[in-house]
């Protein structure tokens, strides 16, 4: 057994090279990788070398969106066996302090996650996991689906986060991978109008064929006009509104749109912390909530795509092998290319 993984050594330096094959552990499975995509944090990391506050300290396996079939069980494993093929769930927490215990193990302070310094990602051949966080795929739901379950449990959580149901008007700021599975599910969850933003018509353009009632290119720098536009056009002001663009825009557009008591959760991160009219959520008496990944949300993710009530299919727009991993990159950071989700196979052809 050889393993190759894509190891970014820095910012622009990412390297598809051999490393070895992990040893497992007690309650540790190890998995031949199947497929794994490529998320915007990835992306910062191969480009700035950082991502939020973490920085990379030294070279890091890349990835956390990742499927892949066990081939080799540690002691104590017992829900899995070899050849189940599995969804991985890249956070694994302490499971000991009070975060975990109250179930919000996404809080926990020394929680291990896939390609977030020092933490290697799943981008390789050979990849050791907690067998507790990988969620074993029925046969009729592909690799690249289970690869899609994290974004999506990012998505059912933000539903979650934003009490979106029966009847909610939802706003969804950014029509990435995030916005448009936050659509997905929103419908799911019986959302009866959802509109959603982006500068990009592409983007839009898929929203609407997946069900979005209203689509928005942005094409004023004045948030305070999308909103009395999306107010004019909907007919009613949004209950919540979910920001999934990681800009001020996107947060001010939020604030000045929802209905007063309504709800903004914040999903996208704008580097350097949001700028966003404060005053106004506090008359408006709007509840802000913050999300950082998920919990206990893979469950959901897998059923909604196992009864095939969320086409995450629909998302992927290129695919490259392992070797391939530079020009994935390369094509996921262009805005030419028109990439919603690349997703890169890691087996050998
Ligand atoms: O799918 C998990 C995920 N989480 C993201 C971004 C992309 N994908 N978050 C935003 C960035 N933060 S962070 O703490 N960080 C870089 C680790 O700033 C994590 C959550
Ligand atoms: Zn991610």
């Amino acid at each position: 057994m050889t393993n190759i993984a894509a190891v970014l050594h820095g910012a622009n330096d990412l390297r598809v090279e051999p490393i070895p094959v992990p040893e497992i552990k007690e309650n540790e499975v190890l998995l031949a990788m199947k497929s794994v995509g490529i998320c915007g944090s990835d992306l910062k990391y191969w480009m700035y070398g950082k991502c939020g506050k973490f920085t990379m300290e030294k070279p890091m396996v890349i990835g956390h969106e990742g499927s892949g079939e066990v081939v080799k069980l540690g002691p104590g494993v017992k829900h899995l066996k070899i050849g189940d093929r599995v969804a991985v769930e890249p956070g694994v927490p302490c499971g000991r302090c009070p975060l975990c215990k109250t179930g919000r193990y996404n809080l926990c302070q020394s929680i291990f996650f896939c390609a977030t310094p020092p933490d290697d990602g799943n981008l390789c051949r050979f990849y050791k996991h907690s067998a507790e966080f990988c969620y074993r795929l029925p046969d009729h739901v592909t690799d690249d689906e289970g690869a899609m379950l994290e974004p999506l449990a990012v998505a059912v959580y933000s539903c979650r986060k934003g009490q979106v149901g029966l009847g909610t008007r939802l706003l969804i700021c950014g029509a990435g991978p995030v916005g448009i599975l936050t659509l997905l599910v929103a419908k799911q969850n019986g959302a009866t109008t959802v509109a959603i933003t982006d500068i990009d018509s592409t983007r839009l353009a898929l929203a609407k064929s997946l069900g979005a009632d209203y689509a928005f290119k942005v094409t004023t720098d004045e948030p305070s006009t999308l909103a009395t536009d999306i107010l004019d056009v909907v007919g009613d002001f949004p209950d919540v509104t979910i920001e999934c663009s990681g800009t001020n825009f996107g947060f001010s557009t939020g604030i000045y749109a929802t209905v007063p008591g309504g709800s903004l959760v914040m999903v996208g991160r704008v580097p350097g912390g949001a700028e966003f009219p404060l005053n106004l959520a506090f008359t408006k008496e709007i509840d802000i909530r913050g999300v950082f990944r998920y919990a206990n949300c893979y469950p959901t993710a897998l059923q909604l795509v196992s009864k095939g009530l969320v086409n995450v299919k629909a998302l992927i727009s290129h695919r490259f092998t392992i070797d391939e991993s530079l020009k994935a990159f390369q094509t996921a950071a262009s805005r030419d290319t028109k990439a919603v989700k690349v997703i890169i196979q890691c087996e050998p052809n």
